[in-house]
């Protein structure tokens, strides 16, 4: 993803990449990269691999939930 380091992993194994810049860890970085990448991911990712809240869109609650995570 644009921004990234490299591809976004899923970090606990539940289907959905919470290492979104693809360090191998969930960081702020993270965060801070699906924010301003949020328009991109929805265009250019499965949804429901970064739907991280599960309400079937990519939106402003899912960075909340990911900072919620660390
Ligand atoms: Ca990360
Ligand atoms: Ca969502």
């Amino acid at each position: 993803m644009p921004g990234g380091i490299g591809v976004p992993t899923d970090t606990d194994g539940d289907g959905r990449y919470e290492d979104v810049n693809g360090n191998g860890r969930e960081d702020f970085a993270d965060v801070v990269l699906y924010f301003n990448q949020m328009g991109w991911i929805a265009a250019n990712e499965p949804v429901a691999a970064f739907d991280l809240n599960g309400n079937g869109r990519i939106d402003f609650a899912d960075v909340v939930a990911l900072f919620n995570r660390l």
